[in-house]
């Protein structure tokens, strides 16, 4: 018992730790796009996507999407590992 309470402790500094460690890294612009996905842009201007039940999806550089306010965007990139991570993160605030 004192040995599980003692890793729940550790596991919590750990974390802790990595969310403050990646703070800067990960911030990052949402914009919601006309089918229902939504595009992230990270602070150094790298993207990825979730699909319209917020799961991350792969998509090719050059595709073209429309937002919902009506521009076209093209896929820069895709960061998927990236955004993974940084919805993780977001669930443990
Ligand atoms: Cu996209």
């Amino acid at each position: 018992m004192k040995k599980f309470a003692l890793r729940a402790c550790l596991l919590g500094l750990m974390l802790g730790t990595a969310s403050s460690a990646f703070a800067y890294e990960f911030s990052v612009t949402q914009t919601g796009m006309q089918n229902g996905a939504t595009l992230y842009v990270f602070n150094d201007g790298k993207m990825s996507m979730t699909n319209e039940y917020g799961h991350v999806v792969s998509m090719p550089v050059g595709t073209l999407m429309q937002s919902k306010d009506g521009r076209q965007i093209a896929m820069d990139s895709n960061e998927t590992a990236r955004l993974v991570a940084y919805l993780h993160l977001d669930h443990k605030r």
